[in-house]
């Protein structure tokens, strides 16, 4: 390992060494938050993958495990591959994920908690009944994986989803089983399914309540409630999902607007985030989704510095009627208790082609929280964000990154810079006319986030929805070394980015406030904290 690493992050989760992938079966237990995830515990690469597992009192200072589930089985002697909990009972949990198996074929499994008085749950039992699920005639063993957490529908039977392709089209769906005692499973229908969105991994659903912020476990349904369905689509590594209402008589799920469906609709997140799950958080009345980060940097470095892939800040998740068919995502609260030294200012005025330098001792580690006014008042277009609006957010943020100065914007962060910004990585609002009105994007541009040339420096970015009495743009960004976090407009679009500056350490990483627009912009308040390191623990 590199004995210097100022890639590694200050309080997101990664493990000691080696590679991470897809976070797997969160829940919480007796006082502990589990976190499983796919783990090569030889390399820096991917493969040989376990079930890696660390334990939390508060999502954020974590307690490293061993791991829990390890190929040793003609089932699972290829991989241990993702999957998700379910509480059978109160003090029943167990796990459901896929095998690679001795014949390359993927077969799903359960493992059964074997000392449920242990909080930490560090004993897991793969039953005799084992592989429980395979794929049958007509069906593609390759492409048959990722169980869902489970969930009892009106007949009292309990539901799950597996994540699968139809070949011929490349159409992407979620196949509906069901079981009466969660060992014996049987195909009930395809819940859902979008032509040409090929292979959907690890998908996702879930009940949320209309307008209220209080999360519900993965059974509930009710006139109250919605459900979200996302797939990680593996053509594309993002994952889309799409709000809608499921029917738990006929077990069918109809989304809102098929214009924006699963997998052309919307994602979570429009930089670098995948292979998501959510999990019920007893302990506080909560959904939270955990995400996949994967460096930007390429395979010789990652070996080098010994280590592979980040997880996103947990973020709780619910819908609000100020996100047309949307969902809000906001880093959990807990994640505040690392703020320390507080900077803040109000009322700043950006004139054109100004650059306002921030204070902050360390800002490699650093949260922030900036309210612009909304510099037009003139109408702004709802745009719906399907594909191709995706695209062409992609287009506009890199053009504008690049070299485009507008009416309005670009406006926003350097975070990671150096003083005399030859590095930067720049988040910012840019407002688009169009024969609607304004069209506001947010954009994360890491063109310049490093001198390293083997980087893939890709900009990100989405329009936002500005909806009908909001007067201002906000932006919440956290960074963390090598990961930056954005949360736009209260966590309506979110935008996670990586960036490996070469001259940016502790001592001389630099924040900025910017404006390239032609028009003034005005800063309403800035709140900087710096924070806190977490130090995890071996057990
Ligand atoms: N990762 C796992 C699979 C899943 C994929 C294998 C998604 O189960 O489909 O590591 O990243």
């Amino acid at each position: 390992l590199q004995k210097y690493q100022p890639y590694r992050t200050a309080f997101h989760f990664q493990p000691i060494k080696n590679w991470m992938n897809d976070p797997n079966g969160p829940l919480f237990y007796k006082g502990y938050y589990h976190l499983f995830y796919q783990y090569n515990p030889y390399g820096a690469v991917w493969g040989n993958i376990v079930w890696g597992h660390a334990v939390s009192t508060d999502l954020i200072h974590w307690i490293y495990l061993p791991a829990v589930l390890i190929p040793d089985q003609w089932y699972d002697i290829k991989g241990i591959w993702s999957g998700s909990a379910t509480f059978l009972s109160k003090d029943n949990p167990v796990l459901l994920y896929t095998g690679w198996s001795n014949a390359s074929t993927q077969v799903q499994n359960m493992a059964v908690a074997a000392n449920a008085s242990d909080p930490l749950l560090r004993s897991w039992s793969k039953i005799l009944e084992n592989p429980i699920l395979v794929a049958t005639a007509g069906m593609n063993s390759s492409n048959f994986r990722d169980p869902t957490t489970g969930w009892i529908s009106l007949d009292g039977l309990w539901r799950i989803l597996i994540g699968s392709k139809i070949d011929k089209n490349g159409t992407g769906l979620a196949l509906l089983y069901k079981s009466h005692d969660f060992v014996n499973w049987e195909l009930d229908h395809p819940l859902h399914s979008v032509a040409n969105t090929g292979m959907w991994e690890c998908p996702d659903f879930y009940p949320v309540l209309i307008n209220e912020k209080k999360g519900l476990d993965t059974s509930a349904n009710g006139p109250l409630v919605k459900h979200v369905l996302k797939a990680s689509l593996d053509d594309k590594k993002h994952d889309y999902y799409a709000v809608g209402t499921y029917d738990s008589n006929a077990n069918i799920f109809i989304p809102e607007n098929k214009m924006i469906d699963v997998g052309i609709g919307l994602r979570y997140d429009y930089g670098k985030y995948y292979a998501s799950k959510t999990f019920y958080d007893d302990n506080k009345q909560r959904r939270i989704l955990w995400g996949w980060v994967n460096e930007s940097d390429n395979v010789a470095a990652d070996i080098a510095k010994g280590w592979s892939s980040v997880q996103g800040l947990p973020r709780k998740v619910w819908v609000d009627d100020s996100n047309p068919h949307g969902i809000k995502q906001w880093p959990i609260e807990e994640i505040d208790d690392l703020r320390h030294a507080k900077h803040s200012k109000k009322n700043l005025y950006l004139k054109q082609g100004s650059i306002f330098k921030l204070q902050a001792k360390r800002a490699t580690q650093l949260d922030i929280e900036v309210i612009f006014d909304l510099p037009s008042h003139e109408q702004q277009e709802l745009v719906v964000n399907n594909g191709m609006a995706q695209i062409e957010a992609q287009i506009s943020c890199t053009k504008v990154g690049a070299f485009e100065k507008g009416v309005y914007g670009p406006f926003g962060l350097y975070v990671l810079a150096t003083d005399d910004l030859q590095e930067r990585t720049s988040i910012f609002f840019y407002l688009e006319h169009s024969s609607k009105g304004w069209r506001t994007l947010v954009c994360s541009d890491q063109s310049r986030s490093t001198l390293l040339p083997d980087v893939d420096k890709t900009v990100y970015g989405s329009f936002v929805p500005i909806t009908k009495g909001e007067d201002f743009l906000s932006l919440r960004v956290i960074v963390d070394h090598s990961i930056i976090e954005t949360f736009a407009q209260g966590g309506k679009v979110c935008i996670t980015s990586r960036a490996y500056p070469i001259r940016v350490n502790d001592d001389s990483a630099h924040l900025y406030l910017f404006n390239h627009g032609n028009q003034t912009i005005q800063v309403q308040s800035i709140v900087v904290w710096e924070m806190s390191n977490v130090v995890f623990d071996s057990y």
